[in-house]
């Protein structure tokens, strides 16, 4: 196995709307983000993957990018950008940027030239195409409602938009377009940034001709663009003129990617990205297609994911490890309990995910244990996702509100993008101002004041999960093999590497539950390495509601 910094790294990500706001217009900010820096390094992470930060009219906050080269005004300046950046460095802190080339905004000067008309030098810059008896080009639907193509009155065509129509989709077929995704990485790699997460980067190939695709419940068409045909050579492209010139990391995000697809994207000897983020996990809420279904997992289901990814990856390609991000619920609301046990449950996810193998994120507001947010009503919502969703089926579409409204409290994207909770005082301390989205009200208890204060707190645990991994190789390295996969409560496996050995137990429920040794772990001489309870010897036992215990065989 190849060492490598990237592979040691535990990456904190920052959604910048919602960290830290340093100037009172409710919105967080590249300065607020600076003051904060001792506290993110006070953590013990090595990495910041920093969502776009760019130029943007905020459809999509961020994701919908006007200028690749400039900073959003509500976040800041570029000498804001570079100020933030040596002081990342400064601390021993690399950053990641978010690449967003799937699409750009509307607003972006290629696109506002390509749409003036069909002869213009930058129309194959994105995809147009003419209608079909009187329709869109084919069926394909967006990811965010409605069809994936939004018709141009003035030039007469359509052009296609996976997401909303304000982010329409580059044309990767055409060489110029790659040349400029390139330059622009390198803008960003020669000021000094330490590598991208990609956005939706199993995207950017079509199938040429565009069929139709498959029709049913949920998106349609994703076959035909999901992992197309000439993504793999658009990556190796990408690697051999950018990212193997410099000592960078790389994670691609891909919902969709099967282990066979990601075996290469990250494989070891690819040459292509050096992890993904793949979406299996998540994805086991999904019910028939239905986007805001929110069945909670029975652990058996979990475990299999996790463990097949684990073991297959193994010796072969590098796994990323996630439990949530600003796209997805937040984890102790979705995978524990964010009640009663809330701090012993959130130590016990992030002790999985700090003892499996592959480099771990760790997105803001989860050292702290933030929960999902209480919306009371749609007004609440403010991601383009939900409302074109409620537009579509509640206002056209006469569902029940009721119920739909339920699946969005449970699954909403803004259920992460609730402000940081920094302390008691007035709007969580995050900003002076109105902030741009409702601050969760349990801010009073749950804040990052009161996890500094707590020598119990789940910061502080985390802080030793990260210690202890940084000083065993095991856990970042080791080979990975699981006990008793269809126990339903708890997930029992062992990490080894080149003599070193970690057991870990995770109780996932909310009962004491018996544990009963495995046979191959029977005369192993161990001790106590960490736990969320007071430590107790790997022996025949129960573990406690929620409990997590790591050991590590004695030293001969
Ligand atoms: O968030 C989702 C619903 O769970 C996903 O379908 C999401 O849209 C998908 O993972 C792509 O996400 C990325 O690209 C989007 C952007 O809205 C997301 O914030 C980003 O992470 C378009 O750029």
């Amino acid at each position: 196995m190849e060492k490598a910094w990237w592979k040691e790294a535990v990456v904190y990500q920052i959604y910048p709307r919602s960290f830290m706001d340093s100037d009172g217009d409710g919105v967080g900010d590249l300065r607020g983000i600076i003051r904060r820096l001792d506290y993110i390094k006070e953590l013990g992470v090595d990495v910041i993957w920093l969502s776009p930060c760019y130029k943007s009219p905020n459809d999509d906050n961020g994701y919908d990018i006007s200028d690749y080269r400039d900073i959003m005004d509500e976040f800041g300046t570029m000498a804001d950008f570079q100020e933030l950046l040596q002081g990342i460095h400064e601390r021993g802190m690399k950053l990641l940027m978010d690449l967003v080339v799937n699409h750009t905004s509307d607003e972006h000067p290629w696109f506002v030239e390509s749409r003036k008309s069909r002869e213009n030098p930058y129309r194959d810059y994105y995809i147009w195409r003419d209608g079909k008896d009187g329709k869109e080009p084919n069926n394909w639907t967006s990811y965010f409602s409605g069809p994936a193509w939004q018709w141009d009155e003035e030039s007469g065509q359509y052009y296609l938009h996976l997401f909303t129509k304000k982010q329409p989709d580059l044309n990767w077929e055409n060489p110029k377009v790659r040349q400029e995704v390139y330059d622009i990485m390198r803008f960003w790699l020669d000021m000094g940034c330490d590598g991208f997460r990609m956005d939706v980067a199993n995207l950017y190939s079509k199938v040429p001709g565009l069929p139709d695709g498959k029709p049913g419940k949920g998106r349609i068409g994703a076959e035909y663009y999901q992992n197309g045909p000439r993504i793999h050579e658009f990556f190796r492209e990408m690697n051999r003129e950018v990212l193997s010139r410099y000592d960078i990391m790389t994670v691609g995000e891909m919902s969709d990617v099967p282990l066979e697809e990601a075996l290469r994207y990250a494989g070891n000897d690819s040459h292509e990205l050096n992890m993904v983020f793949q979406f299996e996990q998540d994805d086991l809420d999904t019910v028939d297609g239905e986007r805001w279904a929110f069945r909670k997992a029975p652990l058996p289901e979990l475990k299999a994911v996790f463990s097949k990814w684990q073991t297959a990856m193994d010796g072969k390609a590098w796994n990323s490890l996630y439990w949530t991000n600003h796209d997805q619920p937040r984890t102790v609301s979705r995978r524990g309990d964010d009640g009663r046990f809330r701090k012993e449950s959130q130590k016990m996810l992030y002790t999985m995910l700090m003892t499996l193998q592959g480099t771990p994120y760790i997105y803001q507001g989860e050292e702290i244990g933030m929960t999902n947010a209480p919306f009371a009503s749609i007004e609440d919502f403010r991601d383009v996702e939900t409302r074109n969703c409620w537009q579509e089926r509640v206002v056209k579409g006469g569902e029940d509100p009721e119920k739909l409204l339920e699946g969005i409290r449970h699954r909403a994207r803004d259920n992460a993008r609730t402000p940081m909770q920094w302390d008691d005082t007035e709007n969580a301390g995050f900003t002076s101002g109105t902030p741009w989205i409702m601050v969760n009200p349990n801010y009073k208890e749950i804040n990052v004041k009161e996890s500094l204060e707590d020598p119990d707190s789940i910061f502080h645990y985390m802080q030793q999960l990260i210690r202890m991994r940084k000083s065993h190789a095991a856990a970042v390295y080791g080979d990975f093999r699981e006990y008793q996969p269809e126990h339903e409560k708890l997930y029992i496996y062992e990490r080894n590497y080149e003599g070193q050995k970690l057991y870990v137990v995770l109780n996932f429920s909310d009962t004491d539950t018996e544990f009963v040794l495995p046979e191959a772990w029977k005369g192993e001489e161990t001790e106590p390495l960490l736990g969320n309870y007071p430590q107790e010897p790997l022996k025949n036992r129960r573990m406690r509601p929620y409990e997590a215990a790591v050991y590590i065989r004695k030293e001969k």
